[in-house]
């Protein structure tokens, strides 16, 4: 994966809050364009593997609880500069100290149930989208 695709997940509090249409309307409008997508529950195993690089911080526990407490969204996006750009428009971990706008502004209640997962680098965006998709499920 260069430079031109990102990993997103719309996380549970989204998902249960029917703020899934407006946040892909967002996604879309920035110019992304979906390579695969799909719905579904992740087990508390793949969620301590999917975060696995914060197992030493104080919230894991929580995080992992709140990450299986519903449905995700996983996805697999497609721009120029994708990585970056992505980030710029999800804004601040912390919903309260993210720019106007931004899609974690717009649709998060807090720092724990934040709306939406953007991957934090191209690195991280392989094998993230390795994790959540195989090699037939994306265009
Ligand atoms: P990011 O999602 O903006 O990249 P990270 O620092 O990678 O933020 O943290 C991963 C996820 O862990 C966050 O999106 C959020 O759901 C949760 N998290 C991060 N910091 C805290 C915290 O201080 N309290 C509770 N949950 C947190
Ligand atoms: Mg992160």
């Amino acid at each position: 994966m260069k430079n031109t695709r990102t990993f997103t997940m719309i996380k549970p509090d989204a998902v249960l809050n029917n703020y899934t249409g407006p946040i892909i309307e967002h996604i879309e409008k920035a110019g992304f364009k979906i390579i695969a997508m799909k719905l579904k529950n992740l087990s508390i195993e793949q969620a301590k593997q999917f975060y696995k690089i914060h197992e030493e911080k104080p919230f894991f526990n929580d995080l992992i609880q709140y990450i299986t407490s519903g449905p995700i969204i996983a996805a697999i996006l497609e721009k120029d500069n994708a990585v970056e750009d992505f980030r710029t428009l999800i804004g601040s971990t912390n919903p309260a100290e993210a720019d106007e706008g931004t899609i974690r502004r717009l649709y998060a209640k807090s720092i724990d149930a934040n709306a939406i997962h953007g991957s934090d680098s191209n690195e991280n965006a392989e094998i993230e989208s390795n994790f959540h998709f195989s090699q037939e499920e994306i265009i």
